[in-house]
């Protein structure tokens, strides 16, 4: 299929040689949805509408689209040092944004590893825990726990820590093999039209001290969880849990790993989500927002005993066997530092803090309408879940979508039948006013 692009170009586009990743392929060429240019709180689609971005690209753009500095940003390093090998030699640049990085940390969160992506953050933090143990001489500390409905990216230790079973299952036969998980902490019956943080279900992370039972704390090397699970529909951490997982995970000698790819840079009105909920892991994985989206790149932030205790482990040499080619690529590092410099310059975080109550009522102002059945809310994160319809789990959702893309001139992103939404931390009230109205009519619309 073609398609004829009226904005940039007069050409025919052919969509068949792309194979998009996390798309239904076929349905997708049959009505393409393409956005052509961006800006600020805005996609302009290829036939020139303006669309509102309720989702920060996937969860990325914190700072809003194509921000000047940025650009500039990486217009400069592009011309002036295109790219300089990650391994036994070093650039400025990285040094410089590790430093900045490890300044917005809590504690001794002090050392940090670069990689492209949130799946490559995933898969080094797992790999820095193996480490770890065995530079403390505790080798059979090997196995991981993840949680039901975690999303840890698509590597082979992401699938295997995470928690959807689409991601899962067409690789069920090598997947890593010593991994468990913790239920989900999502309760509709106990839980639903919660605003913030749900009141029940703490006791859930007492599941780990069942895994410590069943395996042998000696045998478990770390705990991976998001703070806030994105993917899986906005699935915000009841009261007291994270704390329960902390105080388990620091009493049986197990690495917390919290992935912070969703919940990092601003998303929840704090700089990261150890700083909103108190509570500090072990290693942390950053990706999307470290850049503001522009360039890829990932990271994981590493406290500093787990670092000397990897490096002390060898008298000399390559203390980790791990690196990317483009770990710290120059183009992302000065994309990550210009990001930094516009997320402090404009406040963005508590810029974040002060939106949330706003865009809490209105997302709520949504119960009630056709087919809701919870509306949840954290930060500048907010979710509304359908009922599914019989048999046909995502259908109702995928519609929603549509229907506000294609009518609404809205970009919402749905998991399933939950509506998730995270707009750029720039965004203003009426904008949050437009999202809702815009939501709301197509809710309407779509039986
Ligand atoms: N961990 C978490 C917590 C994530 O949310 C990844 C790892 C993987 O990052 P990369 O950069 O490899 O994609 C993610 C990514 C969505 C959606 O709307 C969420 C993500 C990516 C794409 C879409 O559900 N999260
Ligand atoms: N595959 C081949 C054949 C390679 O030579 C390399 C890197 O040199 C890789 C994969 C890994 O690529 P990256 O370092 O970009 O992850």
């Amino acid at each position: 299929m073609t398609v004829t692009l009226d904005v940039t170009t007069p050409n025919e586009l052919s969509l068949e040689a792309l194979w998009m990743p996390f798309t239904a392929n076929r349905a997708f060429k049959k009505a393409p949805r393409l956005l052509v240019e961006a800006k600020g709180m805005y996609y302009t689609s290829a036939d020139g509408r303006q669309i509102l971005d309720s989702t920060a690209g996937l969860w990325c753009v914190n700072a809003g689209h194509c921000r000047e500095p940025i650009v500039a940003a990486i217009q400069r390093a592009a011309a002036t040092l295109d790219y300089a090998p990650a391994f036994s030699m070093g650039h400025p640049t990285s040094f410089e944004l590790a430093s900045r990085l490890a300044d917005m940390l809590p504690g001794d969160l002090d050392h940090v590893f670069f990689a492209n992506s949130g799946s490559e953050a995933v898969d080094t933090a797992l790999k820095i825990a193996l480490a770890y143990h065995i530079s403390r001489g505790q080798p059979g500390r090997a196995r991981f726990i993840g949680r039901v409905r975690g999303y840890h990216g698509v590597g082979f230790g992401g699938i295997s820590v995470g928690g959807i079973e689409n991601n899962r299952k067409a690789f069920a036969a090598q997947l890593l093999p010593l991994v468990d998980h913790l239920p989900a902490t999502h309760d509709l019956a106990r839980n639903a039209f919660s605003r913030g943080q749900p009141t029940a279900g703490k006791e859930l992370a007492d599941s780990l001290e069942t895994l410590v039972q069943k395996h042998g704390a000696d045998t478990i090397a770390a705990v991976i969880v998001e703070p806030v699970a994105g993917s899986a529909g906005v699935l915000v951490p009841p009261v007291g849990y994270l704390e329960r997982l902390r105080e388990l995970c620091t009493k049986h000698g197990i690495l917390l790993i919290f992935d912070e790819v969703i919940t990092g840079f601003g998303r929840l009105g704090a700089s990261f989500g150890t700083e909103y909920f108190g509570v500090q892991p072990d290693l942390m994985t950053v990706a999307k927002g470290i850049t503001n989206g522009a360039v890829p790149m990932g990271a994981v932030f590493v406290r500093r005993g787990i670092y000397e205790s990897v490096l002390s482990a060898v008298e000399a040499g390559i203390e980790f066997f791990h690196g990317y080619t483009y770990s710290g690529h120059p183009l992302a590092a000065a994309a990550g530092l210009a990001t930094l410099d516009v997320y402090r310059e404009e406040g963005l975080f508590a810029r974040a803090a002060e939106l949330a109550p706003y865009w809490e009522a209105a997302v709520h102002s949504l119960r009630g309408s056709p087919n809701v059945i919870d509306v949840r809310n954290l930060g500048l994160v907010g979710a509304v879940e359908l009922a599914s319809r019989d048999a046909k789990v995502g259908a109702r959702g995928a519609d929603v979508m549509a229907e506000c893309f294609a009518n609404e001139n809205l970009l919402i992103r749905v998991t399933g039948d939950i509506i998730a939404m995270s707009p750029p931390l720039i965004v203003e009230r009426e904008q949050i006013d437009q999202i809702v109205e815009r939501l709301g009519r197509a809710l309407r619309r779509v039986s």
